[in-house]
This record gives structure tokens, C-alpha cells and sequence, in this order.
């Protein structure tokens, strides 16, 4: 098999200095846990923004500690870093591909940084890859770099490389994204990879009316026709690593702590959230639904908690901070509102949580509330699945999470009606086991089949088909 290089924004890697020492550590976070999955079938290199800026002795240093993990980095200026990261892809692509356009802020300095940052991307690139190797190339902040590398490529003559690249986040609706002023320049940077890839069939057909509507390009509900090359473009929903879960759950560190957790919550309910704190993720619902709830329901009240960990994401970005006051001010309301000297109705974790918190909080759950307004896949969805083999817990989903296309035996809401939700709780609440154990026994051969080693390897599997037909159809 050809060698693979993943290519992401951020290396996934947390990097601390200890006096003359550099020391290595994995971080968390959806991609992460996918391509971990994939590890497990395939050995990759990963190249990626090691997250800030180093100094020259450092960065020889930290090079020789990334390759002895299979990794490469690629060092940005922190005013290019700030300006592409946060600027243009967390507040113009991001807002966008999530349906908020009154957050995005469109401007020439971030724009800049954006070209400058996949232009850096395309240079450290071509000091690792070689003739004959498959490119991955993951998410919106990386929508330049197929046509920038392949330029870069076209010069050295090395024709054999064969680009993919995956989006993590929803595309949106032509209509929403043709608000894009570089909405050109953004399509046709991705349309020089021989395959893309999307986790819905809408998400591709929203990308492939777009190509249609802006670049008058000939589509079919599987190809864009350049005047390159053909495009492929494909569904390939992500996938977790449910063996991960299983081996936690089986270890004395989970089990433990699920003892406390039942002991602490005997005789409640536990209703479970883990979002990164972000926008997108519907938060503010979340709470608002759960206050409806115990409003409608009061024999829940001092039998029902909603734990919900919030993860701090993106903290220096405006629209986060007003995100973070707007639900500490929910937060503190209703706890206020329904709340006693014994019961905490909301108890919220404004911070990441360890693996064995994380597994041993979705083990003792009664049901997993995901309420995002928009999200690619999400995969905590997946997660919780993957960790409730004993309790048969009852997945509440929203239809505009991308996981709502796959995840059959979960109750799907709309997260913007609060009322509806607050009734999905309550009818979670009081679900018979054996329609739980119904409803559980699909949700986890989903998850269990279509993984994230699964979903890598489909494709890897594919870009190597289109790319081998491609090589077939130039030799004729
Ligand atoms: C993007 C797309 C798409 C969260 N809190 C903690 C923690 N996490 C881990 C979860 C899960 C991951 O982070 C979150 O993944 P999601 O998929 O839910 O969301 P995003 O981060 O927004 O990911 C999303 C994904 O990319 C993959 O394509 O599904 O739609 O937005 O793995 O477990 N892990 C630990 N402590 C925490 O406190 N250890």
C-alpha cells in the first residue's frame, strides 16, 4: 500500500518544555479520536501546526521528537497563526458552514493569513512527501492547500501523488454559502484533490450545487468536471473507536469511579452533555429544555441532574464569550430556580475531563442530550453508545447533528424546540427497559461496524480506486 500522509490544522499534540527536555502528549478532540481509530489499521504520518510558534533551537529539538512519533510540523508566525486560525477559519469559514452568517466577520488580513498559512502548509509538504504517496488532507482550514500543493507538485514533476480531502463540519446550502466573498478561490482550492469527502449525502449535494451555481462546473451526484481533472466526491460518515471504550470501561480506574458516581446519584436520573463550549453545539437549548422539563415534570425535581461538561474552546474568539456568560447566567437561573440545599439540578464542568471521568460519567448515565444547532457528525453521540452495554441508555439527538442520518434507535428532536425536547426527556425517563435494550441493541451495531478505522479505510480504500482509474485513463 502507498505510504499516507495525514494532513490536519493542528498536530495532535500537546508539546511542554521541562528545562532543557521536550515532552509529548496526545490531545483530545474529535479528529484525534478518529485517526487514533485508524492508527490502529494503518501506520500514517501526520503533519499539522504544532500549535504555536517556536525558536530555531527549539524547533530542532521538537522536529526530531515529532518524527520519532510519526510526526511533522508546520511552523507558522503567531501573527499568520492568529490570523488564519482564529480570523479565517474559526470566524468566517466556521460560522458559515455552521448557518451563522451574522457571526462572520469577513476581512482582508485574515484572508491574507489564510493563503499564507495553506502556502506553508504546501512547502513543509514537500519536504515529506514523496512520488507515489496519498495525501489526506482534513477540514476547512485547509481548503487551499490541495491546489497549492499540487502547483508546488506540477513543477517538481512528481505527478504520482494522489490528493483527498475531508470535511469535519456540515457544507451549508448554496444559497448560505455563496454569502462568501472568496466563495471562487475557496471552491477551486479544494477541487485539485482527486477525491472529496463529506459525512452526509447532503453536505456533498450542498458542495456539488455550489460548484454548479458559482463555477458553472458539469456535476453528477458523484464527480465535479474541471477542466483539469474529475473530481470524485463521496459520503464517508466518521466513526469512533468503540474497542477504546470497551477496554476503559473494564479497567479498575472506570469501574471505581462508576461506583462512586452510582453511589453519589443513587435514586436520580442522570441526563449527560459533553460539548466543547462552542456555538454550534446548542448549549443554551440544552438548558432551557432541561429548565422546561422540570418545570412541566415537577416530580423529577430532586430526582433528575443534568451533569454537562463543557469543554473551553476557542476562548479569545468574541462570540465565545458571550457564549460563556449567556449559559453560566441559564446555569445559575435554574439552579437558583429549582435547586435546594441537597439538590443541584444542573451541575456544570467549565473544563475538559480525564478519559476515565469522560467514560465513567457516560457509563452511569440514563440518557446522553445532544442538542447542536448544526454539526458535522458528532461524535459523543457515538461514544455514549459505545460506553452503555449495562444501562441500555437512551440517546436524545438532534436531526441537525450529522449523526441523526445513522444513528437508528435514538429519539430525534429539533434542538430549537425547546418544548419538544423537554418532552423527549421525559419520554427518555420513561422508556420500558425493553424498548431501551431495543433501541440500544441497533444504536451499538451501528457504532461497533461503522468505525472510525472503518470510515479511514473506506477512503483511503477509494482515493486509491479513483486514483488507479485515473492513472488507467491517461495511459489510454
Ligand atoms: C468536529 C465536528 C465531527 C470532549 N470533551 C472531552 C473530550 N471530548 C472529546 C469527545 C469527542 C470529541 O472530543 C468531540 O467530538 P465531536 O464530534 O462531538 O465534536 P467536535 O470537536 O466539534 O468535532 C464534529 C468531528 O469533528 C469529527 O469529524 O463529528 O461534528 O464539529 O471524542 O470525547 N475528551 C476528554 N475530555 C473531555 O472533557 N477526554
Amino acid at each position: 500500500m502507498a505510504h499516507l500522509i495525514v494532513v490536519s490544522n493542528r498536530l495532535p499534540v500537546t508539546l511542554a518544555q521541562s528545562e532543557d527536555k521536550w515532552s509529548f502528549q496526545l490531545s483530545s478532540g474529535g479528529l484525534v479520536s478518529a485517526l487514533s481509530g485508524l492508527k490502529r489499521e494503518m501506520s500514517f504520518t501526520w503533519v499539522g501546526w504544532p500549535g504555536k510558534d517556536f525558536g530555531a533551537e527549539d524547533r530542532v529539538k521538537i522536529d526530531s521528537l515529532l518524527k520519532e512519533n510519526s510526526c511533522s510540523a508546520v511552523y507558522l508566525d503567531d501573527e499568520t497563526a492568529e490570523n488564519y486560525y482564529n480570523g479565517f477559519a474559526n470566524s468566517i469559514l466556521w460560522p458559515l458552514f455552521h448557518y451563522h452568517p451574522g457571526e462572520m466577520m469577513f476581512e482582508e488580513v485574515a484572508w491574507d493569513a489564510y493563503q499564507r498559512a495553506n502556502m506553508a502548509f504546501a512547502t513543509a509538504l514537500l519536504d515529506v512527501v514523496k512520488d507515489g504517496d496519498l495525501v489526506w488532507i482534513q477540514d476547512y482550514h485547509l481548503m487551499l492547500l490541495p491546489q497549492m500543493l499540487r502547483a508546488l507538485l506540477d513543477e517538481r514533476g512528481l505527478k504520482s501523488v494522489k490528493i483527498g480531502w475531508f470535511l469535519h463540519t456540515p457544507f451549508p446550502s448554496s444559497e448560505l454559502y455563496r454569502i462568501l466573498p472568496v466563495r471562487r478561490q475557496i471552491l477551486e482550492g479544494v477541487l485539485a484533490a482527486d477525491l472529496l469527502g463529506f459525512h452526509t449525502y447532503d453536505y456533498a449535494r450542498h458542495f456539488l450545487s455550489s460548484c454548479t451555481r458559482i463555477l458553472g462546473l458539469q456535476t453528477s451526484p458523484n464527480f465535479v468536471e474541471t477542466d483539469k481533472r474529475l473530481v470524485h466526491v463521496g459520503t464517508f460518515p466518521i466513526g469512533i473507536d468503540p474497542t477504546k471504550f470497551a477496554e476503559a470501561l473494564a479497567t479498575k480506574e472506570v469501574q471505581s469511579r462508576l461506583g462512586e458516581f452510582e453511589r453519589k446519584f443513587d435514586g436520580m436520573k442522570v441526563i449527560v452533555g459533553v460539548d466543547r463550549l462552542d456555538y454550534i453545539k446548542g448549549v443554551p437549548q440544552k438548558l432551557l429544555a432541561f429548565e422546561h422539563f422540570l418545570s412541566q415534570c415537577p416530580e423529577y425535581v430532586g430526582r433528575a441532574v443534568l451533569v454537562q461538561v463543557a469543554v473551553p474552546s476557542r476562548g479569545d474568539v468574541e462570540e465565545y464569550k458571550q457564549l460563556i456568560s449567556s449559559v453560566n447566567e441559564l446555569v445559575g437561573r435554574i439552579n437558583g430556580r429549582f435547586g435546594t440545599v441537597e439538590y443541584t439540578p444542573i451541575h456544570f464542568l467549565h473544563k475538559s475531563v480525564n478519559f476515565t471521568e469522560l467514560v465513567s460519567l457516560y457509563a452511569v448515565s440514563d440518557v446522553c442530550l445532544i442538542t447542536s444547532t448544526r454539526d458535522g457528525m458528532n461524535l459523543v453521540s457515538y461514544e455514549y453508545v459505545a460506553s452503555q452495554q449495562k444501562r441500555h441508555g437512551v440517546l436524545i439527538l438532534s436531526e441537525f447533528a450529522g449523526a441523526a442520518q445513522s444513528l437508528n434507535g435514538s429519539i430525534i428532536i429539533n434542538s430549537w424546540n425547546i418544548e419538544e425536547v423537554a418532552d423527549a426527556i421525559n419520554q427518555a425517563l420513561s422508556m420500558s427497559p425493553k424498548q431501551r435494550e431495543a433501541n440500544f441493541n441497533t444504536l451499538y451495531k451501528y457504532v461497533t461496524k461503522f468505525t472510525a478505522a472503518y470510515w479511514g479505510m473506506s477512503f483511503i480504500g477509494e482515493l486509491t480506486r479513483v486514483s488507479q482509474k485515473a492513472d488507467e485513463l491517461a495511459q489510454l
